[in-house]
């Protein structure tokens, strides 16, 4: 590689911004010819894992640098779009991905940030893979409906996932011994996305919904219509 017209920059850390601090965005917004762009916004905030600015981005500038009016780069834009609101991952965070990637010899980064994508839906539960490293995990999990309320359970068990103790009338025995409750999000419609962090130690576990579904009468749970998977925590 030619790295002839590669200079490097200084970075700052982003726990040191105060809100309202001048940043600037530097990019290609919406692959307009020319320069880089460069337009000026302030320190918003943090929210979990982004940096929150309200300058000016748009598709296009997302990987490139958010810095403080003396260049020093503070995070690495990931999006933005309307209300004024821009997110970019802390440049400490982008660098410590960087060196897992140049150990790992070309992990995917999605890997390496812990997000799984998972849907759930009449009536299945979808992890995009059934498999992650021990460690903090994020799961983003999207009701795909189309009419029923879903939850997402997250349980640690020895058992099959064939095995697991369900009550006489068919949903999940949620209190069984064998089961251990690490965390869920409670149920949410169609079309909505929420997102569940925890912290999962090598194992198996189980994603399931266990809500109750009353047709004609009858409660079929969720659970006994196929919404369970296993999962491996490595
Ligand atoms: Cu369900």
């Amino acid at each position: 590689m030619d790295t002839g017209s590669v200079t490097s920059v200084q970075t700052t850390d982003p726990d040191e911004l105060s809100a309202g601090k001048d940043l600037v965005a530097v990019g290609y917004p919406l692959d307009l010819p020319g320069e880089a762009k460069i337009t000026k916004g302030t320190f918003s905030g943090h929210t979990d894992s982004y940096l929150q600015t309200d300058a000016a981005v748009n598709p296009g500038n997302s990987g490139g640098p958010l810095a403080d009016l003396c260049g020093r780069v503070v995070g690495v834009i990931r999006l933005g779009g309307g209300e004024n609101i821009a997110l970019a991952v802390p440049i400490d965070s982008a660098i410590a991905v960087r060196e897992r990637v140049q150990k790992g010899g070309g992990e995917a980064i999605s890997e390496l940030s812990g997000e799984i994508n998972v849907t759930v839906q009449e009536y299945s539960i979808n992890p995009e893979k059934s498999s992650a490293r021990a460690g903090k995990i994020t799961f983003k999990v999207e009701n795909k409906g189309p009419t029923q309320a879903h939850e997402f359970l997250v349980f640690k068990t020895d058992l099959g996932v064939d095995e697991l103790p369900t009550q006489s009338d068919g949903p999940l025995d949620e209190e069984d011994p064998a089961l251990e409750m690490i965390d869920e999000i409670t149920e949410f419609n169609p079309g909505q996305k929420k997102s569940l962090t925890v912290e999962l130690e090598a194992g198996k576990f189980i994603l399931a919904c266990n809500v109750g579904e009353e047709t004609g009468g009858q409660v079929e749970p969720h659970y006994k219509q196929g919404m369970h998977t296993a999962f491996t925590v490595e």
